[in-house]
């Protein structure tokens, strides 16, 4: 009875969370902005990747970034000495941004700049490896991330990020000759998931794979000016 309840319970708020995504995407569409969902578990890497992503691309796209954590502002500060436009949401208790919490991002945005005048958003969501994925917030696609030092079994245990994603960055790289990681089992096991996610290996640290990252994101936004003159390694459609 409990359960029934629960399940009724649960289907109804990702039904209204839905339809709050839908309200925001159109906001996005009417804008012009292209909006990203970054998700992954606590310190994978996402604001380390979005650091260098706004110095790469700041000067070719506007960018505002939308920075979701239980507390604390400090990866908005982080991302504000970038240059770029930072909102913060504090979620509290919940382990995940929602369309709600979302569109009142996008007000407060809203009242720094004119929207029209953004290509794109960038939400980083709380670190947690599943009820993100569960939660649109009307991105126009998902990238996870999975560093390398979180194990390769990660995809088949926590499957449901793994299935949404539209990109998956394999973060750290630098770290995998100290770590007895295999990159092509992590591969193996997200295709057992996801056979269509596009994978990009990437590290931070040194900038391997970053290009390829970028490339990606000018494909999705639109503005594929300088794509990549070579196959890059492990990528696929
Ligand atoms: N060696 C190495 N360390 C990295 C790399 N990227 C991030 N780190 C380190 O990993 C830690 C966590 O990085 P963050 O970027 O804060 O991770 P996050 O996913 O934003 O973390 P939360 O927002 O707390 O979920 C920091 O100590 C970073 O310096 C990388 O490519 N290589
Ligand atoms: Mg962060």
């Amino acid at each position: 009875m409990h359960q029934t309840f629960d399940a009724a319970l649960e289907m109804n708020l990702l039904h209204a969370n839905q339809a709050g995504a839908d309200h925001n995407r159109e906001h996005f569409d009417e804008w012009g902005i292209t909006c990203l969902n970054l998700m992954s578990s606590p310190g994978a890497g996402k604001t380390a990747l979005l650091e260098k992503t706004l110095a790469a691309l700041r000067s070719e796209l506007a960018i505002a970034v939308v920075e979701g954590d239980m507390t604390t502002e400090l990866d908005a500060d982080r991302l504000r000495q970038c240059g770029v436009p930072v909102v913060a949401i504090n979620t509290g208790r919940s382990c995940h941004l929602d369309a709600r919490m979302v569109a009142g991002g996008i007000h407060q945005l809203k009242d720094l700049l004119d929207p029209r005048s953004l290509d794109l958003v960038v939400v980083e969501n709380v670190g947690n490896l599943v009820c993100p994925a569960e939660f649109e917030v009307g991105e126009h696609a998902k990238v996870a991330l999975l560093s390398v030092t979180e194990g390769e079994d990660k995809p088949l245990k926590y499957p449901v990020m793994f299935r949404e994603a539209n990109c998956l960055l394999i973060t750290k790289t630098d770290l995998a000759p100290y770590l007895e990681v295999d990159l092509d089992r992590i591969v193996a096991n997200v295709r057992q998931i996801n056979p269509q996610v596009v994978i990009i290996p990437v590290s931070a640290k040194t900038g391997a794979g970053l290009e390829d990252w970028l490339n990606w994101v000018r494909q999705v936004t639109g503005r594929s000016h300088q794509p990549s003159d070579r196959t890059p390694d492990l990528i696929t459609a």
